[in-house]
């Protein structure tokens, strides 16, 4: 069947700085947490696929905005490195700065919004060394940062987003061990997660300030970007996996949700956090902080579901407290590169959550995307990548989106993550998200995938088809 978006639905592509920029070091940037850990890892350095190089898009953006122009996109999302922009005494890098200035510059050139997010997983290393997301100072550098960017660029830039996916740093950096420095600690997780929200909220303060001063848009908005995937559990649930559902959708949704439209975090989330001795560091006042956190609108990253059961155990291999374990739904189907499950219905079920809990949410597909592994392998005789696998998950996807739209979500957009095939944290190139493929073997040179063609229909036409 064939779908329409609405007209005025916006079309773009998602993507980071550290993913894409490279020049780690050059015009006075700082470490991040990214280049000292390629730096450490002399395998990364030697494949020059770490932070260091990203998909060179320092070198290359005035090439990449025209190709997603040339695809019928309006507007893209990247952030800016803290670790570029401020030199470490918290001041403007003029340097870094005048890289910043140049892309907004080029994207409005080419016809591009710009949308930018603060924050995507890559604290300043020596910010790192002194506690990082454990300490309360890095919420004060934070703020101060938010405050410098919005003044530096408040003219240049409408839509602002604090941070980008903001459970997933605590998980993979101090949780489950994927990022470096790969602790596992629970109880470090809910600190950062924590004191993360208190930066949000901070950051939101200073844009509100910001607005006041007249040193930003008139038509600004500030939103912030979470990995919104909805929980399920299974059909049959048991009172145990109903309350390991509660838990798993109220630390990773719920929270975010609560925070940016109630300035307040649930309450079950916080004393169930007590009672497995595991609390938020909450200070005297923190509440009235939290109050500012209340944002314009929202992203939502969707890639994959959230399916969990009941904990066959109270604590992990590392003494962490569980209270839900991965449920592996009978009819599941994998994308079986990146290893995440494909369900398009997900994010009809987040815009129907949000039509019902919060109706006044306005909200957009931040980021959403398939990466495979090997895509080389599939060439035509013309050298061609053909990966109509893509076209069938984003046509599922917008499909969704689609109905959801119908049915009352007040979904505005859809950006795809990775329409350049770009640097992933931990796998490097390995899988490959682009519908522009990059050749590292040939300079990093740009070739359009055969959905390309696909995307640019659906981008001009708002048919889904
Ligand atoms: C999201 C991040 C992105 C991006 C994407 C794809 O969680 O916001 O930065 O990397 O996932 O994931 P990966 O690169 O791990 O395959």
């Amino acid at each position: 069947a064939e779908l329409t978006l609405p007209e005025n639905f916006f079309f773009g592509a998602a993507m980071s700085g550290p993913q894409t920029e490279g020049g780690w070091n050059v015009g006075g940037k700082l470490e991040n947490v990214w280049d000292t850990w390629s730096n450490e890892d002399i395998e990364a350095f030697y494949n020059r696929v770490g932070s260091y190089v990203g998909n060179d898009f320092m070198h290359h953006y005035k090439e990449d905005l025209a190709i997603l122009k040339g695809l019928g996109l309006d507007s893209f999302r990247t952030s800016i490195q803290w670790s570029r922009l401020l030199d470490a005494d918290g001041n403007v890098n003029p340097e870094g700065a005048a890289w910043y200035h140049e892309l907004f510059r080029a994207a409005r050139e080419e016809g591009l919004e710009p949308f930018v997010t603060l924050y995507h997983f890559d604290l300043p290393t020596f910010l790192f060394r002194r506690g990082g997301w454990e300490s309360r100072e890095t919420c004060e550098a934070y703020a101060n940062y938010v405050e410098k960017a919005l003044h530096e660029f408040g003219k240049e830039v409408r839509y602002w987003f604090t941070f980008n996916e903001p459970s997933v740093e605590p998980e993979n950096r101090y949780w489950h061990g994927g990022w470096y420095p790969q602790h596992h600690s629970f109880r470090e997780a809910v600190v950062a997660q924590y004191n993360i929200s208190i930066a949000h909220a901070l950051g939101v303060a200073r844009y509100r300030a910001a607005r006041e001063e007249g040193a930003l848009r008139p038509d600004a908005r500030i939103g912030i970007v979470c990995n919104f995937s909805p929980s399920y559990t299974k059909e049959d649930p048991s009172e145990a996996d109903l309350e390991a559902l509660r838990m798993n959708d109220g630390l990773t949704t719920r929270w975010w949700l609560d925070l940016a439209t109630k300035g307040s975090l649930p309450a079950d989330v916080l004393e169930t956090l007590a009672r497995l001795g595991t609390p938020v560091p909450a200070r005297p006042g923190d509440e009235e902080v939290l109050r500012s956190g209340v944002v314009d609108w929202l992203g939502c990253n969707y890639y994959q579901p959230c399916r969990v059961q009941a904990p066959s155990r109270d604590h992990d291999e590392w003494g962490n407290p569980l209270f839900a374990e991965p449920y592996v739904w009978p009819e599941r189907v994998m994308n079986e590169s990146r290893g995440w499950e494909i369900y398009p219905k997900g994010i009809y079920d987040f815009g129907m959550k949000c039509r019902d809990e919060y109706p006044d949410l306005e909200w957009f597909v931040s980021e959403n995307g398939i990466g495979i592994e090997g895509e080389y392998k599939n060439r035509d005789e013309s050298g061609q990548i053909q990966d109509d696998y893509r076209v069938d998950f984003v046509r599922d996807h917008l499909s969704w989106i689609a109905r959801a739209i119908d049915d009352g979500a007040k979904c505005r957009g859809y950006h795809y993550w990775g329409l350049i095939d770009n640097w992933s944290w931990a796998n490097a190139f390995k899988n490959r998200y682009g519908f522009v493929e990059v050749d590292l073997m040939e300079n990093y040179e740009r070739r359009p995938k055969k959905s390309a063609a696909w995307l640019k229909e659906v981008t001009t036409t708002h048919v889904v088809k």
